[in-house]
C-alpha cells in the first residue's frame, strides 16, 4: 500500500453539525443506525462527492434526506456522488450490521469477557459505521444503546435510561476517534468532585464483579489529577460525569474518549497485595495522562494524524510534571531519561527512526511511538526551558483560548509561542521535522592567566531514513559550575546553542562566576580564580547524546558534589558504564575507586532512598549494546551478559558489610502505603536484597518472599532468587497462590522469561506459551511473554537464533488476529544493525520470512519493510 503524506492534506469536503447513533447490541449481529447532519465545507468551494470511511460493515440501508440511495461500499468505504447530494445541508442515514464477538483486532466495537467496548483511535470508528473518520471533522454526538445488559455507557452526559436502553449526549464537538461505548454487567466505584468554579461531577470507575475493591488508588489519582489541572494549567472538567471503565483485553494502556475513558485493567486495579509500587506509579501517571487529554487532545484535537505529537507530546509532558509534583522531580526525571534512552534513542538510532511529526505513514497505529510521545514531550520541555516558565504559561493560555474546539497543527502550537514571546521558532521547529538524536561534543579551555573558562560545543545530526542531511538544532544546555572544593560557584544557567559549533565563555567576578558575553576590551577583569568543574546538560536539558572526555576523577567529583540531582546520578551512571564497557571490551575488573564511590552513595542517609536505588541499578544489557555500538564496537550479547553479572558480584562483595543493615533499616513499619516515600524505601531495600542474595545464597530473599505482605516485596524477592538461579519452589508457590488472578499471573510469566539463562530462553518461551494460562488473544498475556523477550537481551540474541525464529513465529500467529499488537511487538527486531554479521543475517531472514507471508497485515508489513530498509 502506498503511504499517506502530510503534504497531501486537504480539508474535508463536508462538515458535520450533529450525529445521532442507535446501537442494538448483539454479539454476532449488532445493528448501528446513524443519522448524520452534513453541510458543505466552505474551505472546499465547489461541489464534491462525499467519501465515507467504512470497513467490515454490512450495509442494510442508506438514505439522503429520507430518500433511499443505492450505494455499493468498496473495501474501505462508500462514495456518495456529488450529483446525489443537495446543494446545502443534508441528513445521511444508514443502518449497518457488525459482529463484535468476531472482532479479535480489538479495534472498533469488540467484546471482552462478555462486555462490549470500543477502541476508535486512530481509525476504529470506520469499523462501527460509515463516517468521515478523520480528526478534523468534529461534531456533537447523541447515542442510544439498546441491550439487556445492566450498564450502558457512552460519551458525555446521561440523557435518560430505562428497561433495556440508555441515552447519552455529548455537547462538546469531537472527532470520531473519541467516540466510546461500553455495555456490561459492571459495578462502579464512585466519588464526587466539585470543580474550582463549582460544577458537581460524578466520578465512576466501572469494573467487573469482584474487582470493585481494587479501584481506590485509581480514584484517588483521578481526583488529584483533576485538582492539579485546575491549579497548574487553569483547566476545569466540563461535563457532569467522568466515567472510567477497566477492560481486560486492550491493545494499549488506556484511551481518553470524551467523558468515558477506557483503561486496560492493569492500569486501574490495584491492591497492595496484587500491585507493585511500579504498578501504583503507572496507574497514577496513566489516569492523569488520560484525564489531561480532556483539554490537550479532546477540547483541542489534531487536524490530522501527522500532528499526533500535538496531543501526545504535550499530554506526556503534563503527566510528567504532575508525577514530579506528586512524588519527586529528581527521581521522575532520572526515570524518564532512562526510558527515553532505552526506547526513543534506540528507535532514533535504527531503521524505524522518524521525526516527532512524521510526514508519511502506511498504518498510523505504527506511529504511536516513543518518538512521538517521549521525544514529543522532551521538545516541549526544551521550549519551556528556552522561553522560561512565565512565558510558557502565557503561551499555553493563548493556546487554550485560541484553539478551543479546533483541530490544530504543530504550526498553530509554535505560533502561540512566537506570538507570546516574539521569538522566531523556525529553527526550533527542526526538532519536529528532523529525526535522529543529535550528538553533542564539548571541549573545555582554561586560561589561567586571564581566568577565562570556555566551553565549545559541536553538534552532529546523524542521517536517518529519508533524511540524509540536517540543519543545526536549537539546543538548550543547562550549565552549572563548581569549585574544586565542591561548592557551586555558578548556579544553573541556560545556554542556547543555535550553531553547529559554538563557544561560551565564563569568568569569575565579584558576584561569582558569570557568562562573559562580550569578549575583548569590554570584558570585566576577572577575580583570581581556579579552574571550575562544569556540570553540563543539567536535568538532561535536551534529548542529545553528550560526548565528553571526562576523567573518572571528575565524574566521581560530580557524583559526590553536583547540586543538580540528575547530573549527580548521571555522573555515577557514566562511571558505571565506563567500567562496564572496559570489562566487556578489555576484560577489566571494576576498580576500588568506583566501588567505593558507589558504596558512599548507598549508605548516604542524606540522599533520598529512591535516588540511591536508582544509583545502585546497573546499566542494562541493551543499553550497553546501544552504547558500545555508538562507540564503534560490535556488541557481543554473551560477553555483555557475563560482564554485567561479574560487575554485580563485585558490587555485592564491596557492599556486603553494609547490606544487612541497609536491608533491615529500610523495613517499613506499619501497613503498606503506595506513596512515593515508602516506595522509595522499598526500592532501596530490594536493591540491597538483590546484592545480598549474591553473597548469602538467597537466604534472606527466601525469607522475604515468605514474609512479604505486599506484591512489591513478594515479586521483588522472587526476582532476587531467580537472578541467582534459584526460586523454583517459590515460582510454584506463587502460581498456586495467584493462579486465578490474571494481572498477577502476567508478572509470573514475565519474570521467568526475563530471568531465564541465555541458553534456556527459547525453551522458556516454548514452555510458557504452552502453559494452559497462555492466551495469545489477550494482549496483556501476549506482551507478558512475547513482549518481554527482548528484555532478556542475552537470551533473545543467543547465537543459536532460536529466539529470533520464535518471535517471528508468534508474530505471524498473532497477525491475522490482532495486527496492531503484532506490529508493535515486532520492534524487538529494530536493533539488528548493531550486531555481528551472523545475527544480522538471522534477523533479516526472519523479517524477510514475515514479509513474504501472503495476506500479511498492513501494520506488520509496514514495520517489517521499514526494518529491512
Ligand atoms: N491516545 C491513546 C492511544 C491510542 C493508540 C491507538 N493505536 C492513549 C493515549 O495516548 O493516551
Ligand atoms: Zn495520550
Amino acid at each position: 500500500p502506498s503511504p499517506i503524506r502530510l503534504n497531501d492534506y486537504q480539508p474535508p469536503t463536508h462538515l458535520i453539525d450533529q450525529v445521532a447513533l442507535t446501537f442494538r447490541l448483539d454479539p454476532q449481529a449488532t445493528r448501528v443506525l446513524s443519522e448524520i447532519r452534513f453541510r458543505p465545507n466552505s474551505a472546499r468551494p465547489g461541489r464534491h462527492d462525499l467519501r465515507l470511511d467504512g470497513e467490515n460493515l454490512t450495509l442494510i440501508v442508506a438514505a439522503v434526506d429520507g430518500h433511499p440511495v443505492t450505494a455499493t461500499p468498496d473495501a474501505t468505504g462508500l462514495t456518495l456522488p456529488a450529483a446525489m447530494l443537495p446543494d446545502g445541508p443534508f441528513t445521511f442515514t444508514a443502518e449497518v450490521e457488525i459482529a463484535p464477538a468476531a472482532n479479535t483486532a480489538l479495534e472498533g466495537l469488540y467484546m471482552s469477557n462478555g462486555m462490549y467496548c470500543t477502541q476508535c483511535e486512530a481509525e476504529g470508528f470506520r469499523k462501527i459505521t460509515f463516517y468521515p473518520d478523520r480528526p478534523d471533522v468534529m461534531a456533537p454526538f447523541r447515542v442510544r444503546i439498546e441491550s439487556d445488559l445492566p450498564v450502558l455507557l457512552s460519551n458525555g452526559n446521561p440523557l435518560g435510561q430505562g428497561e433495556g436502553w440508555a441515552e447519552w449526549h455529548d455537547p462538546w464537538p469531537k472527532p470520531a476517534y473519541l467516540f466510546a461505548l461500553v455495555a456490561g454487567d459492571l459495578l462502579a466505584h464512585s466519588a464526587a468532585f466539585t470543580t474550582a468554579s463549582g460544577r458537581a461531577v460524578a466520578l465512576n470507575i466501572w469494573v467487573r464483579h469482584g474487582d470493585e475493591g481494587r479501584c481506590a488508588y485509581a480514584m484517588d489519582s483521578l481526583i488529584r489529577s483533576m485538582r492539579w489541572d485546575e491549579t497548574a494549567y487553569g483547566r476545569e472538567y466540563d461535563l457532569d460525569v467522568f466515567n472510567i471503565v477497566a477492560v481486560d483485553d486492550f491493545n494499549m494502556g488506556a484511551m481518553e474518549n470524551k467523558g468515558l475513558n477506557i483503561f486496560n485493567s492493569k492500569y486501574v486495579l490495584a491492591l497492595p497485595e496484587t500491585a507493585t509500587d511500579d504498578d501504583f506509579g503507572r496507574i497514577e501517571a496513566i489516569i492523569a495522562h488520560e484525564y489531561f487529554h480532556n483539554w490537550t487532545g479532546n477540547r483541542i484535537t489534531c487536524r490530522d494524524w501527522f500532528q499526533l505529537c500535538l496531543k501526545e507530546g504535550l499530554t506526556v509532558f503534563r503527566d510528567q510534571q504532575f508525577t514530579g509534583d506528586m512524588r519527586s522531580h529528581a527521581v521522575k526525571r532520572i526515570e524518564d531519561v532512562l526510558t527515553l534512552r532505552a526506547r526513543q534513542f534506540r528507535e532514533d538510532g535504527g531503521p524505524l527512526a522518524h521525526p516527532v511529526r512524521p510526514d508519511r505513514y502506511v498504518e498510523i497505529n505504527n506511529f504511536y511511538t516513543a518518538t512521538v510521545y517521549e521525544k514529543g514531550a522532551e521538545v516541549i520541555g526544551m521550549l519551556k526551558r528556552l522561553v522560561g516558565d512565565a512565558d510558557y504559561a502565557r503561551a499555553l493560555d493563548l493556546y487554550f483560548t485560541r484553539h478551543d474546539g479546533e483541530a490544530a497543527t504543530i504550526e498553530d502550537w509554535l505560533a502561540v509561542f512566537q506570538d507570546t514571546t516574539g521569538r522566531d521558532l523556525s529553527q526550533f521547529k527542526r526538532w519536529y521535522t528532523e529525526a535522529g538524536t543529535p550528538r553533542l561534543t564539548v571541549t573545555e579551555d582554561w586560561q589561567a592567566d586571564t581566568g577565562l573558562f570556555t566551553l565549545t560545543f559541536a553538534q552532529h545530526n546523524p542521517p536517518t531514513p529519508g533524511q540524509p542531511e540536517k540543519g543545526a538544532k536549537v539546543i538548550p544546555i543547562a550549565l552549572g559550575l563548581l569549585n574544586p572544593n565542591g561548592d557551586e560557584v555558578m548556579p544553573t544557567t541556560m545556554l542556547a546553542m543555535t550553531a553547529m559549533t559554538q563557544s561560551f565563555a565564563f569568568q569569575s567576578t565579584a558576584d561569582g562566576w558569570q557568562q562573559v558575553v562580550a569578549e575583548g576590551p569590554d570584558r570585566v577583569p576577572g577575580a583570581v580564580s581556579t579552574r571550575p568543574i562544569a556540570s553540563i546538560l543539567r536535568g538532561f536539558s535536551a534529548p542529545v547524546l553528550l560526548e565528553r572526555d571526562t576523567s573518572p576523577e571528575e565524574r566521581a567529583f560530580l557524583l559526590a558534589h553536583d547540586t543538580d540531582p540528575f547530573n549527580k546520578w548521571e555522573a555515577g551512571r557514566a562511571l558505571a558504564k565506563d567500567v562496564l564497557a572496559r570489562m566487556i571490551t578489555a576484560g577489566a575488573t571494576p576498580g576500588p575507586d568506583w566501588l567505593d564511590a558507589l558504596a558512599r552513595v548507598a549508605v548516604d542517609d542524606s540522599l533520598d532512598p529512591a535516588f540511591r536505588a536508582l544509583a545502585l541499578r546497573l546499566p542494562g544489557e541493551d543499553d550497553m549494546a546501544q552504547t558500545l555500538h555508538a562507540a564503534g564496537h560490535v556488541p557481543d550479547p554473551a560477553r555483555i551478559h557475563a560482564a554485567r553479572r561479574a560487575m554485580g558480584d563485585a558490587v555485592a562483595r564491596r557492599l556486603a558489610p553494609h547490606l544487612p543493615g541497609l536491608f533491615d533499616a529500610l523495613a517499613e513499619p506499619g501497613p503498606f502505603t503506595p506513596e512515593a516515600r515508602a516506595a522509595g524505601r522499598r526500592a532501596l531495600r530490594l536493591a540491597a536484597l538483590g546484592y545480598l542474595s549474591r553473597v548469602d545464597g538467597g537466604a534472606r530473599a527466601e525469607a522475604a518472599f515468605r514474609q512479604a505482605d505486599n506484591m512489591t516485596e513478594e515479586v521483588g524477592a522472587l526476582a532476587c532468587l531467580l537472578d541467582i538461579g534459584r526460586g523454583q519452589a517459590e515460582l510454584a508457590a506463587f502460581e498456586s497462590r495467584w493462579g486465578a488472578d490474571r494481572l498477577v499471573m502476567d508478572k509470573w510469566f514475565t519474570l521467568q522469561l526475563l530471568h531465564a539463562a541465555p541458553e534456556a530462553t527459547a525453551q522458556a518461551v516454548e514452555r510458557l506459551t504452552a502453559h494452559p494460562a497462555f492466551d495469545m488473544k489477550n494482549p496483556n498475556r501476549f506482551r507478558a511473554v512475547i513482549g518481554a523477550l527482548p528484555g532478556n537481551h542475552a537470551g533473545f540474541h543467543h547465537a543459536s537464533g532460536d529466539c529470533y525464529r520464535l518471535l517471528a513465529d508468534w508474530l505471524l500467529k498473532l497477525d491475522p488476529l490482532n495486527p496492531q499488537t503484532a506490529a508493535r511487538m515486532s520492534t524487538a527486531f529494530d536493533s539488528w544493525s548493531r550486531y555481528d554479521a551472523d545475527r544480522q543475517g538471522m534477523i533479516r531472514d526472519q523479517l524477510r520470512r514475515i514479509l513474504a507471508v501472503p495476506g500479511l497485515s498492513r501494520d506488520l508489513g509496514e514495520m517489517a519493510g521499514r526494518m529491512l530498509g
